[in-house]
C-alpha cells in the first residue's frame, strides 16, 4: 500500500484537527492504548480514510478497483493534477499532454536512471520504460527480434513529441562512434539521426486548428542496431504528404512551417534574392502574424548542414520554395472570350514574371502552359484555352506537385545520409508516427486517408492485445477457449474492403473521368453501401456528403472534389516545362526515371486511395513481423492550454482510442490477474492472519512450491462459501468459473473481486471501528 506521506493528516483535505495528527502519530497514540494494532494497519488506515487522495498513486490503470471509464478518468485526473503524465495500462502506456515543457522530466540523467534499471518496470511510469523495454528485447532471444513502438491518438496529443524523445533516447543510450560523411560533412550518426526530424517537420508539419505543429504526413522510422546494439544509422519511410496545403490553406490554419521560417529568418540579402520584401503580402501564407516556436530558420538552416545538404542546394531548395509562393498570387480573369485563353489578372503578371525567374523557367512558357491544354486525339495534339477555373487548378497543381517531389527528394536525401550499410546492422526498433484521427467542419479525402490510417492502428492494436492477453492463459496454463470480441473490421471493410468499399467506388469514379462525378459517388455510395450499418447520409443537407461511424467517432466527408483528388493528375505541359528548369534540384526532381508522377496521360495507374492502401498494407506487415508497444497520447484539453485536463474531451478519447474498449475485451475472460503474493498481501486480512501483509512471510510460502498457491486456493473457497451462505444459495458451475489459479497469478472475474473487495471492506470497516474506539477514549 502506498503511503500517503505528509498530505496524509487524520482528516484528510479538511486539514489537521486536534493541532495536525498525522497518521503517524495517531497509530503510535492507538497503539499506546491498544497494542494490538500492528504498524502494518497504517496502509489500512490510510486507504479507509483517504481513498481519493490515492487515486494519483495508481501506476496501472488495470489496478484501479473497479475498472470503468469513469474510474479510469478520476485516476488518470488526479495523477494529472499532481503532474504525472504517465500511466501503464497493461500491456499500453497512456500519456497525457501537459501542453508545457516539463523541467528534467526528459533529461540525460533521467534516461540513465532508466537504461541502468535492473527493473525499470519497477520505476515510475515513463515513455523511457517502453523505450528500454523494446531495447532489451531486441536482445532476448524472443522472437521476433525487431521492435515496433506505435504512437498514437489524437491530433495534438503528443506523438510528435513523444516520437523524438524515443529517438532521443536511443541517441543517447545506444550511442555508437560511428561517423559518417556526405558530401563535405562529416558527423556522428547519432545527431543525424535527431536532425533528420527538424527538417521533416519544417516541410512536413504545419499550424491546423488541432495543433500548432501539426504532422501532415505519416513517419515510420527504423533504428538501426548492430550487433553490440549500437546505433549505426536509421532509414524512414513516409506516408502521404498533405500536399494540397501549399496551394490550399483551411480557414484559419497555415501552410507548411518552412514557408513561414523563411518569411521570418532570411536576411536582407535572401529577401531579395528570394523577391521577399517586408510588405509583400503572399495570398499562400496566411496567419503569418501568428507566432509560433516551429518558425526557426536557423535550426532547420542548422540540421540541413548537419545532413550534408551545402549552401548551394539549400539556395536551390529556398528558390524552389519562393517561386511557389509568386505562384499563389498569379490570378486569373474571368473568362471574356471562349476562343481565346483566359488572361492574367494586371497585378499578377509581375507575380507571374518572378516565379517564371525563381523557377528558372521561361516567363512565356509558364504563361502558356497555364492557360492553355494540350488535348491528344490520337497522334494529333489540339490545343484548347482554360476557362478561369482550369487556369487556377493548373496553377495550385504545380505548386503541389513541385512541393511534393522536393518532399520526397528530401526524405531520400535523409535516407542516403543516415541509412547504414546492411551488412553493419542487424536488427531494428521502428517508431511510428502517423497524424492522428481529425474531424473537422469540413472533411475531405485527406481526413478520410488520415482517419484510415488510424483505423488499421487501432485492427492492429485489437488484434495485437488479444493475442497477448490468450498467450498469458496459455503460459499460466488455463484451459481458454477464444474470445469473440468487437473489433473495427466492419468499418474497415466499408472503407477499403473489395468487392464494394468507399475506396473501390472513389478508384471507379475516377477511371471513368465522367464529368458529373461527385453526384455519381453519391448515389452509388448510397445504393451500393446501403448494408454497411458504419455508414450513413443526411438526406437534407445540402452539400453531399457520407458519414462515416469511425472507433473514434463519427465524421462527415464532403464528397464534392473527391474524385478529382483521388486522381491527382498532373497535365504533362507543366512535367515537360520543369524539366526545362536552369535550377538543377528542380531539373532533377523531374528527371529522374523513377519519379513516378500521374500525368494526365498515365491516370488508371494509381490514384492517391489505392497508393496509400498499399504502402499502409506494406507498414502492417513490418509492424506484423515485429514486437509491438503501444503508447496512447491523451490530449487533456482541445485549446491546447497548459495542465488543463476536461474530462468529457479525455473520456472521448479514453473510449475511442480502445482503453475502455481493452478493459472491455478483458472482461469476457478473467479481466483481473494478479500474482499470488499481491494478491495475499491485499486480501490476506480475509483469513485472518496479520503476516499475509508482509512480503516475506508470502515469498516465504511461494518458495515453499505450491504452498502460496494453497492458501490462495483457500482464500478463494472461503469468499465463496460466504457469498452462498449469505445468499442461500449453492456453490454452483457459474461460481467455478470466477476464479482460477495459474502458475504465478490468480485469474479473476469482476464478480469475484467485488466479492473480495466486500468482505475485505467488511473486515476493514470492523478494524475502523476499532480505531474510531481508540480515538474516542484517547480524545
Ligand atoms: P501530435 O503529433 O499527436 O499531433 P504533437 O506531438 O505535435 O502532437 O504535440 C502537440 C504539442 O503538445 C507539442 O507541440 C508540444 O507543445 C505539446 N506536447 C506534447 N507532448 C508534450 C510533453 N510530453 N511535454 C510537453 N509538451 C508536450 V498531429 O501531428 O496534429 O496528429 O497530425
Ligand atoms: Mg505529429
Amino acid at each position: 500500500m502506498s503511503s500517503a506521506d505528509d498530505r496524509g493528516n487524520v482528516n484528510g483535505r479538511a486539514g489537521r484537527r486536534n493541532g495536525g495528527t498525522t497518521v503517524k502519530e495517531f497509530i503510535q497514540k492507538v497503539q499506546s492504548c491498544q497494542p494490538s494494532l500492528n504498524d502494518s494497519l497504517e496502509g489500512e488506515i490510510q486507504a479507509f480514510l483517504f481513498k481519493e487522495d490515492l487515486l494519483h498513486t495508481y501506476d496501472d490503470l488495470t489496478k484501479v478497483n473497479p475498472v470503468t471509464p469513469t474510474t479510469v478518468l478520476k485516476c488518470l485526473q488526479a495523477r494529472y493534477n499532481v503532474r504525472v503524465f504517465y500511466t501503464h495500462a497493461g500491456c499500453t502506456l497512456v500519456a497525457l499532454n501537459p501542453f508545457q515543457p516539463i523541467p528534467d522530466l526528459y533529461s540525460l540523467d533521467v534516461m540513465k536512471e532508466y537504461h541502468c534499471a535492473p527493473q525499470p518496470q519497477e520505476f515510475k511510469p515513463h515513455i523511457f520504460i517502453v523505450a528500454e523495454e523494446a531495447y532489451r528485447n531486441v536482445q532476448s532471444q524472443l522472437a521476433p527480434v525487431n521492435q515496433s513502438l506505435v504512437v498514437s491518438g489524437e491530433s495534438g496529443a503528443g506523438k510528435t513529441w513523444t516520437s523524438r524523445c524515443l529517438m532521443k533516447y536511443y541517441a543517447t543510450v545506444a550511442a555508437s562512434s560511428s561517423l559518417v560523411k556526405s558530401q563535405d560533412t562529416v558527423e556522428r550518426i547519432e545527431r543525424r539521426v535527431l536532425d533528420s526530424n527538424p527538417i521533416m517537420e519544417a516541410f512536413g508539419n504545419a499550424c491546423t486548428l488541432r495543433n500548432n505543429n501539426s504532422s501532415r504526413f505519416g513517419k515510420y522510422i527504423q533504428l538501426q542496431l548492430d550487433r553490440f546494439q549500437l546505433l549505426v544509422g536509421a532509414s524512414v519511410q513516409t506516408y502521404l504528404l498533405e500536399k494540397t496545403r501549399v496551394a490550399c490553406q483551411p480557414a484559419n490554419e497555415r501552410n507548411f512551417h518552412i514557408f513561414y521560417q523563411m518569411m521570418k529568418g532570411a536576411t536582407e540579402e535572401q529577401r531579395k534574392e528570394w523577391k521577399m520584401p517586408h510588405e509583400q503580402h503572399f495570398m499562400w501564407l496566411p496567419n503569418a502574424e501568428k507566432t509560433i516556436e516551429e518558425d526557426c530558420f536557423h535550426e532547420t538552416l542548422k540540421a540541413m548542414i548537419h545532413l550534408g545538404i551545402n549552401t548551394e542546394r539549400q539556395r536551390q531548395i529556398f528558390q524552389v520554395l519562393a517561386g511557389i509562393l509568386q505562384l499563389g498570387n498569379v490570378n486569373f480573369s474571368s473568362l471574356t472570350d471562349e476562343s481565346k485563353p483566359c488572361d492574367l489578372e494586371e497585378q499578377s503578371k509581375d507575380f507571374l514574371q518572378r516565379a517564371a525567374e525563381l523557377l528558372c523557367v521561361p516567363a512565356d512558357e509558364l504563361h502558356t502552359c497555364l492557360r492553355v491544354m494540350t488535348l491528344k486525339a490520337g497522334k494529333q495534339s489540339v490545343l484548347k484555352p482554360c476557362t478561369q477555373a482550369e487556369c487556377s487548378m493548373r496553377r495550385d497543381c504545380l505548386a503541389k506537385v513541385i512541393y511534393a517531389q522536393l518532399f520526397e527528394w528530401l526524405v531520400t536525401l535523409i535516407n542516403n545520409s543516415i541509412c547504414a550499410d546492411s551488412s553493419t546492422w542487424c536488427n531494428f526498433i521502428g517508431v511510428l508516427d502517423v497524424y492522428g484521427f481529425e474531424c473537422f467542419q469540413v472533411n475531405n479525402l485527406e481526413q478520410l486517408c488520415i482517419n484510415y490510417a488510424n483505423e488499421k492502428l487501432q485492427q492492429h492494436f485489437v488484434a495485437h492485445y488479444l493475442r497477448a492477453q490468450q498467450d498469458e492463459y496459455v503460459s499460466e496454463g488455463l484451459q481458454w477457449s477464444f474470445v469473440k470480441y468487437q473489433d473495427n473490421q466492419s468499418c474497415l471493410d466499408l472503407i477499403e474492403g473489395s468487392p464494394i468499399s468507399v475506396f473501390s467506388l472513389l478508384n471507379e469514379e475516377s477511371r471513368l473521368n465522367r464529368a458529373s462525378d461527385a453526384k455519381t459517388l453519391r448515389v452509388r455510395l448510397e445504393k451500393e453501401l446501403s448494408d454497411n450499418a458504419n455508414i450513413s447520409w443526411d438526406k437534407f443537407s445540402k452539400v453531399p456528403h457520407f458519414t462515416v461511424a469511425h472507433y473514434a467517432g463519427k465524421v462527415s466527408y464532403q464528397i464534392q472534389g473527391m474524385v478529382e483528388k483521388n486522381k491527382d493528375p498532373v497535365p504533362p505541359e507543366l512535367i515537360s516545362l520543369l524539366q526545362k528548369s536552369n535550377n538543377s534540384l528542380l531539373h532533377q526532381l523531374f528527371t529522374d526515371k523513377e519519379t513516378e508522377i500521374p500525368t494526365t496521360k498515365g491516370l488508371s495507374k494509381v490514384t492517391v486511395v489505392s497508393k496509400f492502401k498499399n504502402s499502409l498494407e506494406r507498414l502492417m506487415m513490418i509492424l506484423h513481423s515485429t514486437t509491438p508497444h503501444y503508447t496512447r497520447c491523451i490530449k487533456p484539453n482541445p485549446d491546447c492550454q497548459p495542465l488543463t485536463f476536461k474530462k468529457e474531451e479525455v473520456i472521448m478519447q479514453l473510449e475511442a482510442c480502445g482503453i475502455v474498449e481493452t478493459i472491455h475485451i478483458s472482461a469476457a475472460g478473467f479481466p483481473i490477474r494478479i500474482p499470488f503474493r499481491s494478491f495475499m498481501q491485499r486480501y490476506g486480512l480475509i483469513l485472518k492472519d496479520p503476516r499475509f501483509k508482509s512480503a516475506s512471510h508470502c515469498a516465504d510460502l511461494e518458495a515453499g512450491g505450491n504452498m502460496l498457491r494453497q492458501e490462495v486456493e483457500k482464500l478463494l473457497r472461503m469468499v465463496l462459501q460466504h457469498h452462498v451462505l449469505n445468499s442461500r444459495c449453492h456453490i454452483n458451475e457459474k461460481h467455478n468459473s470466477w476464479a482460477h489459479c495459474g502458475r504465478t497469478k490468480v485469474f479473476l472475474t469482476q464478480s469475484m473481486l467485488d466479492l473480495l473487495e466486500e468482505q475485505r471492506k467488511k473486515i476493514q470497516s470492523q478494524c475502523a471501528f476499532t480505531i474510531q474506539c481508540c480515538w474516542l477514549r484517547y480524545q
